[in-house]
């Protein structure tokens, strides 16, 4: 018997915590502590320890399959590899639509956007970042020059004011939470705005309990209060920001005042003063931290833009203690965005419309030319043009994605795959989407390879192979090349080895220009690191916000609205959804999980205590949930903890799918489905 430990990064949330894979004959059989992870220090929540355990399911897949008469059958590499360079080969570059993964590594993320701008010449290329966290991209791009959190979560645990705002970062991200409980131990201030009384917000000093989609009105209320009561960083203001005037004539406005925030909120008017009051006494001390309450909106960008404009009117940008904390929700979501699988820009956020950066990249590459001057398309934007457009996109390849789970209004997405003329999935396993396929490939999980991911501080962390890959599967980088090769571009992806692609990445990306595989043998390195000898970056924007103009902050107003869909007489209650602490997105992985199924076996619809009066429904009762898009029958949880007039359904559950009524209406600027506000209604199920 032989038993080894191998020390890798969870490949859960974007925490980012490390341990150990216990390893015995060749087989991964637990997980053990790290006690030198930096992040999670040796803690590991529950998908932590038992989250292991789908990684031997007998469910792996472990051979491609192709259909053959209408149904999905194993076949040998060659022959799907041929099925899918034939297919590959009929289309037109804007006929693809090609979509990575924010589950995978670094390295198959660089593979997968070059293997569609090279081989499949396309612009269309996407990851689930859309579905999450486009909008903190876009926003903190917009208003501080790059898209990422500004701070560590080493700065949590020092700050003296934490002000959560859509975040249940005790149940999405808890190792994350563990540095905002030090805070709190050290006689920290905590504010948590959220609809529900979620775990997260019972452990805070102050909980508003704001209706869905209120954010920016109760974030321009605070500023308006915090200019009026002479509060903002004169100095700050005035050499780091443009365009103060604007934002403070917007705010400025009677219906940002307290009395009428707190009747659009429907929260009492005390609740914003003690938050004022706090926000002034801890300035330069004050983290905020959001998440999908925030980004899952029509108007997610700008939700983001209040953010940011906030902690600069109180000058708390690059400091510590302070900044804009994005918790980023899957593992390696901020690394598929560095690596550019994204339709906007290249690796390093190199702008596709910038014509010398295409250039650049084209020659790096030793190619004429690659897609530029167009952005490609977005992930709403693709099963949109498969639904409506078949003619104009016809061929899919998807990585480490279920849409017909964890996209908005399923139906239309069932749709969408039907109409698919030629769809690839690369996976672990059989999924709901799969089921569409013309061709399945086994891909390999995080235990199996070699890597690197990068967590929601930046930091950027190895994957090591701790067994092989079961059966016939392969390296998800190594798929890529093999289909390149077979399509005749195999001079472009010569790399034997993930750290050959990890060096081939850097040579291309800034912010990752000075992180080795050899460097990395430490506690990880936060980007941006410019050279070898540069030991990394914990905070942004120190002396000057470098891409914007003049080095500054864009301040700009930006007014309340409300949500694409709200509540009326036929649905007169707002659903929104989200995560659980037990079971990961589409399901696929955590279902497997024996202990994480256990505990959390089913979907539930949390449903406020009066309401349940109202409408007469049991704690238990099996209800049908319903809206413009379709309906769902699941139990209902009855409890004080939600607001009145709000349900939340979380949205794993194969068998009772949140997706089915959710609103496929997107933020016009990131694209980002408004999977946090619908309009619904409930019904008895037929006896
Ligand atoms: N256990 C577990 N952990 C996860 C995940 C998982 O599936 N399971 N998913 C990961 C991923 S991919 C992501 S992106 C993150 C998500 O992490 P979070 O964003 O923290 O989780 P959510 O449940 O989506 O939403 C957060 C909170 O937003 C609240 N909310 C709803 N509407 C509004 C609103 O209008 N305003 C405000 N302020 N709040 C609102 C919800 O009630 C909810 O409590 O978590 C990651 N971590
Ligand atoms: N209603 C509602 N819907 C939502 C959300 C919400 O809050 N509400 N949240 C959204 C968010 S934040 C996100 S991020 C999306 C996530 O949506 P998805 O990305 O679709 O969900 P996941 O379950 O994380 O993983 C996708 C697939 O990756 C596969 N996979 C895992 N590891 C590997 C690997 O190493 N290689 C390969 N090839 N495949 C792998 C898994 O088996 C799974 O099938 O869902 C979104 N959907
Ligand atoms: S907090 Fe996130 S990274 Fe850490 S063990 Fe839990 S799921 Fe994994
Ligand atoms: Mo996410």
């Amino acid at each position: 018997m032989e038993i080894k430990f191998v020390t890798t990064t969870c490949p859960y949330c974007g925490s980012g915590c490390s341990f150990n894979l216990v390893v015995k004959d060749g087989k991964i059989i637990d997980t053990q502590p790290c006690q030198r992870g930096p992040v999670n220090e040796g803690k590991l929540c529950p998908k932590g320890v038992f989250g292991f355990e789908f990684i031997n399911s007998p469910d792996r897949l472990t051979t491609p399959l192709v259909r053959k008469n209408g149904e999905l059958v194993p076949a040998s590499w060659d022959e799907a590899l041929a099925v899918i360079a034939e297919n590959f080969a009929k289309y037109q570059p804007d006929e693809f639509a090609v979509i990575s993964s924010a589950r995978c590594c670094n390295e198959d993320n660089y593979a997968m956007q070059k293997f569609a701008r090279i081989v499949l010449k396309t612009a269309n290329i996407d990851h689930c970042a859309r579905l999450c966290h486009a909008p903190t991209v876009a926003g903190l791009a917009k208003v501080f020059g790059s898209g990422a959190s500004t701070n560590s979560f080493d700065d949590l645990a020092i700050a003296d004011l934490v002000f959560i705002i859509g975040s249940n970062n005790f149940e999405a991200h808890p190792l994350a939470a563990r540095r905002i409980m030090q805070a709190k131990e050290k006689g920290a201030h905590i504010i948590v705005c959220d609809p529900r009384r979620t775990p997260t917000a019972k452990q805070a000093e102050l909980h508003i309990q704001h209706r869905p989609g209120t954010d920016i009105q109760l974030l321009n209320c605070l500023m308006k209060n915090i200019i009026e009561n002479d509060w903002i960083d004169h100095e700050f203001v005035e050499n780091r920001t443009l365009g103060y005037d604007d934002l403070k004539a917007c705010v400025a406005q009677d219906k940002y005042s307290i009395e009428n925030t707190a009747k659009i909120c429907g929260i009492p008017e005390e609740s914003i003063k003690q938050a004022l009051q706090w926000l002034h006494e801890c300035q330069h001390k004050t983290a905020f931290v959001h998440c999908l309450g925030i980004t899952q909106h029509t108007v997610g960008v700008d939700n983001v833009r209040s953010i940011a404009f906030i902690q600069t009117l109180l000058g708390n940008i690059g400091k510590p203690g302070c900044g804009v904390n994005a918790l980023r929700g899957q593992n390696n979501v901020q690394g598929s965005c560095d690596m550019g699988a994204l339709p906007n820009v290249y690796a390093g956020y190199f702008s596709v419309m910038n014509p010398d950066l295409a250039k650049k990249v084209a020659d790096y590459w030793g190619v004429e030319s690659v897609p530029q001057g167009q952005i490609g398309l977005h992930i709403p934007e693709m099963l949109d043009t498969l639904y409506e457009h078949p003619d104009k996109v016809k061929c899919m390849y998807l990585m480490g994605e279920n849409p017909v789970i964890s996209d908005p209004n399923s139906k239309m997405v069932e749709q969408a795959m039907e109409n698919c003329e030629f769809l690839v999935v690369q996976d672990i396993f059989e999924t709901e989407t799969s089921r569409y396929a013309d061709v399945v490939l086994p891909g390999s999980c995080y235990a199996e390879e070699d890597g690197t991911q990068t967590n929601a501080e930046r930091r950027v962390q190895r994957f090591r192979k701790a067994q092989d890959a079961p059966g016939e599967s392969k390296l998800d980088w190594q798929i890529m090349k093999m289909i390149a090769e077979k399509m005749g571009y195999g001079q472009y992806f010569q790399w034997e080895t993930s750290e050959d692609v990890f060096n081939e990445m850097r040579g291309i990306t800034p912010q990752y220009a000075g992180i080795t595989y050899a460097k990395l043998e430490g506690d990880g390195i936060q980007w941006p690191c410019p050279t070898e000898d540069h030991p990394g970056t914990a905070i942004l924007h120190i002396n000057e916000f470098a891409g914007m103009p003049e080095g500054k902050a864009a301040l700009e107003a930006v007014e309340h609205r409300e949500p694409a869909e709200v509540v009326d007489e036929e649905y007169p209650i707002w659903l929104t959804t989200g995560a659980t602490i037990w079971h990961w997105p589409s399901g696929s992985m955590t279902r497997r999980c024996e202990q994480l199924d256990k505990d959390a076996p089913t979907a539930w619809l949390e449903i406020n205590v009066k309401d349940a009066e109202k409408y007469g429904v049991k704690d238990g009762e099996v209800v049908v949930l319903y809206s413009r898009r379709g309906e769902v029958e699941v139990a209902a949880r009855v409890i004080p903890d939600i607001k009145e007039g709000v349900f939340f359904m979380p949205f794993h559950f194969t068998e009772a799918r949140a997706n089915l009524v959710t609103n496929t209406a997107y933020d016009p600027v990131s694209k980002t489905p408004e999977f946090k506000v619908c309009a619904v209604n409930i019904r008895k199920k037929e006896a």
